[in-house]
């Protein structure tokens, strides 16, 4: 291979690009309506030895559908196979650029191997004269014009090598421009997975929902296809293709019913699928592009021509249809597929940046990295999640597996009979010790991969994570999980009986009503409480049920808060024995409201998610959702009629909290706090914030500095775990003065921010002594000329920012302000600014 040939390679990867047309077709649906015969039939295969999908098996199948006739040709999904079409677009990319180059240089080429490819691929019926790639001869492109001068001699090494490396296989140079690449996904319809496998699921993907015609009053049917279609909504955002009629919502979804064979009317087989898409929410069936009626036993092809003809219409006009792709990716394509060739399953982001740079055309900006790997992830090649990127996960079964193992640990208890499993079949609850010790029964890599799994299903609240606020006294020491789809199922009005709270303990029943409610909202938001909030127990009964909750607001008890869902509503009622306490109870409203907006704008920025404030009497039977009252609008003390109960109640206002008085003169000592707090806002994220993009692992992308506040920085240090406490183990101590002040380690510190923003928030006077102040500020004072010199800030020093904050003139006018911030903020600043975002992302839309 001579230097032109090579040269030519590179200048296809620096300008070139290829045309994909990728489809990524989600099966989804009850268990046993047909997912597998269906896709079978799609494929064309008879369906007689079709056995149950098993579990958290899934059947990712590809096949390339020809341009021309439409047909879908398997392809076996093995890494081979991957490798030889990577393989054929390489070369095709210097085909390309041969042919180009010829074109725009009006020269007359010599006949070589590579153009006659080409030529015959353009001259249809020609195809027998594709020449393989071992034939070719690169040294016959003399009249190429030579590479940039960019190329190096490395990148010329690396193209000899990849160029060898491509021409080795039996190709087929069949042209790959007329083929559109088809990924499907057939799930199994067991339940308990359900949770998992939203993990797999993109926005640019086309979704089969698949119902039983002959299952309508079965059990769940009906629930089970709103659940897919609602799931597949929170994906939904508004089509944008001009020229689509107005109102269709991506991703489109087929909704196809089985069973056909067993009715004689097909008038019948009609109503029967309108009445699993007419009991949706309305949003949800502008994702309904077509409904198909079919037998997947008895139907001939014609039928399953007419439903793969209807997919690839609907690919024709999404957005991964004719996307440029950088031929250059194809090389890093290549260098995964390798991997995954040598048996990995999981790569960790920095090796994938390796891989990408280690080409003769590299990958060198990160951000083109992130393009590739959420292309990737969007066709159904590999799993990459932006927000934890540190591992790309190259096998969704993989994933699955380690999935597994923990959404039916139960299956373990024979293995691990020495610890103990009641709690986690009661309620959910797994502790840390089970969790190691099931983990200890898996394959080393994902032993490995503990860590990254956790986070993914964390993520996707798959497992629920109570105790990762650094300070909640309630949960501090309870390392332990909760699993949704093991906690029992209860209905509200079993809570209810379970606590037995009379009616004059209950306040007005406060309901967040929402147009659409996302069926994982609830669980997120239980997270969020369970953070804040003790779990209430009676009796050993602890009031933990999949969607609904009782949470303790009081330490003894006295005071108690339930959170349930029933349709599109999430209730909040407050119990409490004793006096009525506005303001707690207006502290609980806020924090519910914020986490359910934090929630909304985090996870789904839909437009259809959001929601009013109503309220219903106290005596509600929870189930009834209709002829709420306003918010805010009754007085208490004010007759009003029930339209639950037909009679005349009597309005206590439970919710309207008095506001916090200011005073109108500071003391001493609240000037000591108000700039200690203001330090702690100010300076000490930011200092974390500097020292954690320092330290931050290839591969971790920070957001903004105003994302974080002091807990998600800590947290972030303490997954990181490069600097520990010098005494080696985070947390811990209730104070500053706790950390020896000889222990002057990066852990250390980090750990004395942890402990001076706790002493602020637990603060309940709002004062500081003068001592007190005095002693903190040259601890603060010390650690920051230490951190200034380990962080190197841009702008001013941290030292500097703190002279200005210590020294500045405390205006009568700002107190209320700086007040209110500092209770609000210290406690919640994150919270607040994404509130605040959330507010303004819910009025643009
Ligand atoms: N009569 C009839 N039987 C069908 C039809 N479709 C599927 N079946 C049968 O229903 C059973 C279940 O079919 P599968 O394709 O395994 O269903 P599935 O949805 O993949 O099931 P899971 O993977 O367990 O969730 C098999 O015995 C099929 O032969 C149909 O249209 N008519
Ligand atoms: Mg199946």
């Amino acid at each position: 291979m001579d230097e032109k040939s090579i040269n030519i390679y590179l200048k296809a990867l620096a300008t070139g690009s290829e045309r994909r047309r990728d489809i990524n077709l989600v099966i989804v649906g009850k268990k046993g309506v047909g997912k597998t015969s269906l896709v079978r039939r799609l494929f064309g295969e008879n369906i007689k030895d079709v056995k149950s999908t098993n579990g958290i098996e899934i059947h990712r199948r590809r096949c390339r559908i020809s341009l021309n006739d439409w047909e879908w040709n398997k392809i076996p999904d093995t890494t081979a196979m991957k490798e030889s079409s990577i393989n054929n677009r390489l070369l095709l990319s210097m085909v390309k650029e041969i042919h180009e180059g010829r074109e725009t240089e009006n020269k007359k080429m010599s006949e070589n191997s590579l153009l006659y490819v080409r030529e015959s691929d353009e001259n249809e019926g020609n195809k027998d004269n594709t020449t393989k790639g071992q034939d070719m001869h690169f040294s016959s492109h003399k009249e190429f014009t030579s590479a940039d001068d960019t190329t190096t001699s490395h990148s010329s090494e690396l193209a000899l090598q990849m160029l060898s490396s491509i021409i080795k296989p039996d190709l087929d140079l069949e042209d790959e421009d007329s083929h559109a690449t088809l990924t499907v996904w057939d799930f199994a319809g067991d339940k308990e997975f359900y949770d998992t496998h939203q993990t797999f699921l993109t926005p640019e993907a086309i979704y089969i929902v698949v119902a039983n015609l002959d299952d309508i009053d079965g059990t769940e049917s009906c629930d089970t296809f709103n659940y897919w279609m609602e799931t597949i909504h929170c994906y939904g955002n508004k089509s944008e293709k001009p020229g689509e009629i107005d109102g269709i919502l991506n991703p489109a979804i087929i909704a196809v019913g089985t069973h056909k064979d067993k009715f004689e009317d097909e008038e019948q087989c009609r109503e029967l699928l309108a009445t699993y898409t007419t009991g949706i929410f309305t949003d949800c069936n502008l994702h309904l592009r077509s409904t198909h009626l079919i037998s997947n036993t008895a139907d001939e092809e014609d039928v399953f021509r007419e439903l793969r003809n209807d997919i690839f219409a609907i690919a024709n006009t999404g957005a991964n249809w004719n996307r440029e792709y950088p031929v250059k990716f194809i090389q890093i394509e290549k260098a995964i597929n390798s991997e995954f060739k040598n048996g990995k399953r999981v790569l960790p982001f920095e090796i994938v940046e390796q891989l990408g740079s280690n080409t003769s055309m590299p990958i060198s900006d990160k951000q083109e990295l992130l393009v590739f790997l959420k292309y990737q992830h969007e066709i159904g090649n590999l799993l990459f999640f932006e927000d934890i990127p540190s591992h790309i996960i190259l096998d969704p079964q993989w994933l699955a597996n380690a999935f597994k193992c923990i959404v039916t640990a139960d299956q373990f208890r024979l293995k691990i009979p020495h610890l103990d499993w009641t709690e986690l079949r009661q309620t959910g609850k797994m502790d840390s010790k089970l969790l190691d010790a099931i983990f200890r029964t898996q394959s080393v890599d994902i032993r490995k991969h503990k860590t990254h799994i956790l986070e993914v299903i964390t993520k996707f609240d798959i497992i629920i994570h109570p105790s990762l606020a650094m300070d909640s006294d309630s949960v501090k020491n309870d390392n332990c999980f909760y699993i949704p789809c093991m906690i029992h199922t209860s209905k509200i009005e079993d809570i209810d009986q379970i606590f037995n709270v009379l009616e004059d303990r209950k306040s007005t029943c406060l309901c967040f009503v929402f147009r659409f409610l996302p069926p994982h909202l609830i669980s997120s938001l239980i997270v969020s409480c369970l953070r804040e909030y003790s779990l209430a127990a009676v009796g050993g009964q602890k009031g933990l049920f999949k969607e609904s909750c009782v949470f303790d607001i009081t330490k003894n008890g006295c005071a108690k808060f339930l959170l349930a869902k029933c349709n599109h509503i999430i209730e909040l009622q407050i119990w409490q024995w004793g006096k009525v306490d506005p303001i707690q109870n207006q502290a609980v409203l806020k924090f519910i409201e914020i986490e359910i907006k934090r929630i909304i704008y985090m996870r789904y920025r839909m437009k259809t998610v959001s929601f009013v404030k109503k309220w219903k009497c106290e005596s509600t039977s929870y189930k009834f959702d209709k002829d709420f009252n306003d918010f805010d609008t009754a007085q208490d003390g004010e007759d009003y009629m029930c339209k639950e109960h037909g009679v005349v109640h009597r309005y206590r206002d439970h919710w309207s909290g008095e506001k916090f008085e200011v005073p109108s003169v500071l003391s001493k000592e609240q000037r000591n706090f108000i700039r200690l707090s203001m330090v702690v806002l100010d300076i000490l994220p930011n200092v974390l914030y500097d020292r954690l993009d320092l330290d931050k692992n290839a591969g971790q992308i920070l957001s903004p500095c105003g994302q974080y506040d002091i807990t998600s920085l800590y947290q972030e240090h303490r997954r990181l775990n490069k600097h520990r406490p010098s005494k080696g183990r985070w947390g811990g101590g209730r104070t500053m003065d706790d950390i020896p002040l000889i222990d002057t380690s990066i852990g250390d510190d980090i750990e004395r921010i942890r402990l001076i923003r706790n002493e602020m928030q637990h603060s309940t006077v709002f004062a500081l002594s003068d001592t007190r102040y005095h002693s903190l500020i040259t601890i603060i004072q010390d650690m920051l000329t230490r951190f200034d010199q380990r962080n190197n800030p841009t702008g001013d020093k941290y030292i500097t920012r703190l002279k200005k904050i210590t020294q500045m003139e405390l205006k009568t006018r700002n107190i209320q302000e700086i007040m209110e911030k500092i209770i609000s903020e210290l406690r919640k600043r994150f919270d607040e600014f994404v509130y605040s975002l959330a507010s303004k992302a819910l009025m643009d839309i």
